[in-house]
């Protein structure tokens, strides 16, 4: 029996329950066969300890036990272990249907859905934003290429859904790190007399999961990140536009591409060195005749405001005479078969082996590898392959797949060791874990930026997330939008997709679409693959490259809105690129809009999304909305019809915006943020914009501003309160223009800004 007032400890029949509650939204269920495993060292969610005790009232009957907060209660019954939640209006969600099972081979559990019951999130995967109809299969993947809507599963695997009733919601983070499914198939179709289920399973562990109560998304997603944790805060120049390319094949070409960016005046901040910049594709080597001089070359990028982003691959090649190698054989930090052997297969570098980052010491010796890196001015880094993917053949005789590591490989610390098939979905996790750590301690005080494409539960704690290899297709294009959404809704707000398309070539077209929402993803970068036509901003004609120049442009001038919300991310976990739903969840015409996104609390991008498509019908939640480009003024509560000219992508500013500009540059580190613009539309609204010093850590440290402003009717007339600034960081003392977007007319009024208080009568 456990003391605990917060948690129930029952044995049954069938084995060990245990329920605790975390916070007065956040309950933790574990069911295993026999007794409970102890945590072990890689644990992903915080550990039960680690939160403060929650007044819970507990009560008990003949049939079950409950635990209460404010806001939830949980049920356990006694006589097979089957656990409801309902919320303080009495209103179930997230009750077993039947008695789980848990064996010592897997588990199984099947959860009531109600009717109506929307399901969002899941990690990365193909297809439309709401999941109900689909099996979906938690196993880091690299698909090989051309996914389709259907494919399944995708790089990244992250048990984390959010259910969405009216007035409801809640998200469930399933704490299984086995193959496992969630099986959404008995939604679609069902009749009213067949139980709405939904099921969990997992080949191997226990049946540990956590209920996180909203109601609302926002507060599920601050519930679920309080327990998978936050983005750290990326450095400035991290959102700025990324331009990549496999390969950028030497140092002069990378010249080149950053002087095309340059004097095209089309902004950029960083450029990726894909695989081949490598010495025969050994991580954390140049290639000494195409990048003879690297100190040199990133000291002249940073001279004109790029920074070089090198990537790693997770195959470390089999060479004695390589340095990383053989500290790596010497700390034995590579993953061995059940036989004892060096798990080592082929990847680019034909003979590969691959650390096991579950161990503390692997991670610290992989981290310290980029000392160098970080002493010639490196500050971020991309690590691929990290399903792991490992080729049928040498690459050097044709190579490719998508095969793995062997299952019954050990993996983990002494005292913990498993195996793979536990660990599989854990190493893209490790390795940017590993990596951002590294990078951190080199770094000495800077922030990193880490990429990396495999990834669990909680990546978000160490690097941002692409998609991976799409292609230059509309249907790519498309399901950017539903598979960035539903990343957000699992925790994960640092995210993209490649920009144009990653396989085959894009169209003139195509391409201009794709830069104009791209310019609004949380992680904006163009790549492109081996073997396609070029697919910078400039390769498809002067009309797109004006349209990638405006984009950008306006991307840029956006950053002091932009940089809120990534705040707001590392603060509350608050996605950045959100479906409409999560700010207007009491609107059930929202559940299904797959082409239309927010952007923080106040934009709303509809893109175009097929080709040769001139105008779009836009649905507007209820309440004002203001045309971004013409200013015009639109009811919402329905559909409105608008034009969409190849240069135009229908953006939407709320009523009651006040969205924070800065100016016009071509670079993030340009110049400080020393000339504000405030776009303030009619409506009651307030907004708090968020600064600091955008490359160290210093902000962890409470060095930081905050001025909030707010828009509020007296008297017949909007006024904005500026109130004083707060905070230790300063920015410097600037110009502010504040451009009200009236009923009758644009009116402009300025003043100083020092950080002391004042009130603007606007207009009406
Ligand atoms: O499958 O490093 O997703 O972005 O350009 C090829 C070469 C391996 C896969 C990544 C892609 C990258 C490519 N890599």
């Amino acid at each position: 029996m456990n003391p605990s007032p917060t948690s129930i400890h029952l044995s049954l029949e069938t084995g060990e329950v245990e329920i605790t509650v975390l916070t007065p939204r956040l309950v933790h269920v574990r069911q295993a066969a026999g007794e409970l495993m102890p945590r072990r060292s890689w644990a992903i969610p915080r550990a039960d300890a680690d939160f403060p005790a929650v007044p819970v009232e507990r009560s008990e009957s003949d049939a079950g036990i409950t635990l209460k907060t404010d806001l939830v209660a949980v049920t356990v019954r006694r006589a097979d272990g089957a656990v409801s939640f309902t919320n303080s209006a009495g209103r179930v969600f997230c009750a077993d249907a039947q008695a789980p099972r848990v064996s010592g081979r897997g588990v199984h559990a099947a959860r009531q859905a109600a009717p109506g019951e929307r399901f969002y999130g899941f990690g990365e995967r193909a297809g439309l934003l709401e999941k109900s109809g689909r099996l979906l299969t938690n196993w880091t993947t690299d698909p090989v290429r051309s996914h389709g809507p259907g494919v399944d599963p995708l790089y990244i695997a992250i048990p984390v859904y959010l259910s969405l009733q009216p007035g409801l919601c809640h998200a469930v983070y399933f704490n299984n790190t086995f193959h496992s499914e969630f099986d959404l198939r008995r939604l679609a179709n069902r009749t009213a007399a067949e139980p709405a289920i939904m099921e969990w399973r997992a080949d191997g562990g226990e049946l540990d999961y956590y209920v996180v109560y909203g109601p609302t998304p926002a507060e599920a997603l601050h519930g679920l990140t309080e327990l998978l944790g936050r983005m750290p805060m990326p450095p400035r120049w991290a959102l700025g536009y990324h331009q990549s390319r496999w390969s950028y094949q030497s140092a002069d070409e990378v010249r080149q591409v950053a002087d095309e960016f340059r004097s095209r005046q089309i902004p950029c901040d960083v450029i990726h060195l894909d695989i081949d910049h490598m010495d025969g594709y050994r991580n954390l080597t140049w290639n000494p005749q195409t990048y003879p001089d690297p100190a040199g070359l990133v000291a002249e990028m940073r001279s004109i405001g790029i920074r070089l982003v090198p990537i790693v691959d997770a195959g470390i090649k089999v060479d004695p005479a390589y340095r990383v190698y053989a500290s790596g054989l010497q700390q034995d930090a590579f993953i061995r078969k059940a036989d004892g052997s060096l798990a080592q297969y082929y990847v680019w570098p034909d003979d590969s082996v691959f650390a096991d980052y579950l161990r503390p010491e692997v991670r610290d010796w992989w981290g310290s590898l980029f000392e160098e890196h970080a002493r010639i001015g490196v500050e971020g880094i991309w690590t691929d392959m990290n399903e792991p993917v490992v080729f049928d053949k040498p690459f050097s005789q044709g190579g490719g797949g998508s095969g793995t590591l062997p299952l019954d490989a050990g993996q983990g610390p002494a005292g913990e060791r498993t195996t793979h098939a536990e660990a599989h979905n854990l190493f893209g996790l490790g390795m940017a874990q590993a990596t951002y750590e590294g990078m951190r301690r080199a770094l000495g005080g800077r922030r990193p930026f880490v990429l990396c494409r495999s990834g669990f539960a909680g990546i978000q704690r160490w690097t941002a997330s692409w998609m991976g290899d799409n292609d230059s297709w509309w249907e790519h294009l498309a399901m950017s939008l539903p598979q960035l959404m539903n990343m957000g809704l699992s925790g994960a707000p640092f995210v993209g997709v490649d920009i144009g398309g990653f396989g085959n070539e894009a169209t003139p077209e195509l391409f201009a679409r794709w830069m104009q929402i791209g310019s609004l993803m949380p992680f904006c970068r163009g790549h492109s693959s081996a073997g396609t036509l070029p697919h910078e901003p400039w390769a498809f004609g002067a009309e797109v490259e004006q349209i990638s120049r405006t984009y950008l442009a306006l991307r840029y001038r956006l950053l002091p809105y932009l940089y809120t919300q990534f705040w707001k991310a590392h603060q509350c976990g608050t996605p950045i690129f959100r479906p409409l739903f999560f700010d207007f969840p009491q609107d059930a015409a929202l559940a299904d809009l797959n082409d239309q996104v927010m952007v923080g609390p106040l934009l709303m991008a509809a893109p175009v999304l097929q080709p040769g498509v001139r105008a779009r019908a836009v649905y507007l939640p209820a309440g004002e909305w203001f045309d971004w480009w013409t200013g015009r003024r639109l009811t919402g509560g329905g559909w409105t019809w608008t034009e969409a000219p190849l240069d135009s992508m229908p953006l939407y500013v709320r009523a009651g915006a006040i969205l924070p500009l800065g100016p016009a540059i071509q670079h993030t580190g340009e110049r400080p943020l020393d000339e504000l613009m405030l776009e303030v539309y009619p409506g009651e609204g307030e907004f708090t914009l968020y600064e600091d010093d955008g490359l160290t850590d210093a902000c962890e440290r409470g060095d930081y501003c905050q001025t909030h402003y707010r828009l509020h009717r007296r008297a017949g007339n909007l006024e904005l309160e500026v109130w004083a600034r707060e905070g230790s960081y300063q920015p410097p003392v600037r110009n502010v223009t504040v451009r009200f977007h009236g009923r009758v007319r644009l009116g402009e009024f300025s003043y100083t800004d020092d950080g002391t208080a004042r009130h603007l009568r606007l207009g009406n």
